[in-house]
């Protein structure tokens, strides 16, 4: 696995805590060609999680519990028991569960705004499922990420039909559970054409219609905001004024194609700077919330060395934390008191490259 490498690089502590999802590290196949490096069991991914400087763990449902739709609630419970146990020997918690609907054939074409309200329904009832899983973890938040509601053409649906159901379901689950924590995913498009709640605002303004919009936030996604042309930074922004930002998965999108999930900063430094300070400027660490690292190793990259975009991505992250925390304020001030942002901008960019004054 490789993962001696770049162990807590940072001298500054700070209080922030990491996430990511055993997704995370995969086997690199990519639609054009197949698997390029052997499958990471399971229980070995979850050991190199503290040696790379995460605690916290995003599990989808049949990630905690496999073949979660051919098991009763009993049988459930009593795996994530086990689970829970083995999450707390490690020392890792889990910060979020998310129903993974996309993969199974019923979700075809969406599961909660499919056509076909046997779909529909599977869809609430999985979810319930995943809801319970969160709740035998510990964990209140369940992310939704809304993968296939949305259409290949536009044809396919009736779109207000499919906004309302949205709506029905996530009614439904803050029914099921009155302690779950619902954080809306927005992303545009992929695997759909187009998909229904494709920013923030999508997001909380269907939070806003819901039976407990207190219930119901958002986790920002850096690459997802970037394919909607919107800046993530803004897009944080917008949820953290409204107390709405209830986790990150932060990586890096160099353009509108496909999506990228690279290494945060990697495409755009100045990008992943503003995150960070939108982030700090917030207070984003005194929460207590993580920040998820949503990131791919590359195709190429080989076996032994398939972490590194973890712990780079993190050790950016922190790098970035000092380069805010280390700007200079007072000019930061003068400046934009003078409204000389061409100075302002050049020291910010000195800064980043640690050149100039
Ligand atoms: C897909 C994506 C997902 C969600 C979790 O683009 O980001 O991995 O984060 O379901
Ligand atoms: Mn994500």
């Amino acid at each position: 696995m490789g993962a001696g490498h770049n162990l807590f690089p940072m001298a500054t502590p700070t209080n922030y805590r990491f996430a990511f999802g055993p997704w995370n590290i995969h086997e690199g196949a990519d639609p054009f060609g197949p698997t390029v490096r052997p499958t990471v069991a399971f229980a070995k991914k979850l050991s190199v999680y503290r040696e790379l400087g995460f605690e916290g763990i995003e599990f989808h449902d049949d990630d905690a519990v496999p073949d979660v739709d051919k098991k009763n609630p009993g049988q459930i419970e009593s795996e994530c028991k086990q689970m829970k146990k083995t999450l707390d020997d490690l020392g890792l918690v889990c910060e979020l569960t998310a129903p993974r609907l996309w993969e199974d054939p019923r979700g075809v074409d969406g599961g909660y705004t499919a056509n076909d309200p046997k779909v529909r329904q599977w869809a609430i009832d999985r979810t319930k499922r995943c809801i319970d899983i969160g709740r035998n973890l510990g964990t209140k938040l369940m992310v939704l990420w809304l993968a296939r509601e949305g259409t290949y053409i536009r044809e396919a649906k009736n779109a207000l039909d499919a906004h309302k159901w949205l709506l029905d379901a996530i009614n439904a689950m803050l029914d099921y559970d009155k302690d779950v924590e619902i954080a809306i995913e927005p992303k545009p498009n992929e695997p759909m054409d187009h998909a229904y709640i494709p920013t923030i605002g999508h997001a909380l303004a269907i939070s806003a219609r819901s039976k407990d919009p207190k219930r119901v936030g958002g986790l920002i996604e850096s690459a997802h905001a970037i394919l909607a042309g919107l800046d993530p930074s803004d897009e944080m922004a917008f949820a953290l004024s409204a107390n709405k930002l209830w986790s990150v998965h932060l990586n890096d999108q160099n353009g509108l194609k496909y999506d990228q999930d690279k290494s945060f900063g990697a495409a755009n430094l100045r990008m992943a700077f503003n995150q960070v300070r939108v982030l700090e400027l917030a207070g984003y660490a005194k929460t207590g919330r993580f920040v998820g690292l949503d990131v791919k190793a590359m195709r190429t990259q080989k076996a032994e060395v398939a972490t590194k975009h973890l712990s780079n991505s993190r050790r950016l992250f922190l790098a970035l934390v000092e380069k805010v925390r280390t700007f200079d304020k007072n000019l930061e001030r003068q400046l934009i008191e003078a409204r000389d942002y061409e100075q302002l901008e050049l020291h910010i960019l000195e800064h980043l490259m640690g050149v100039g004054r």
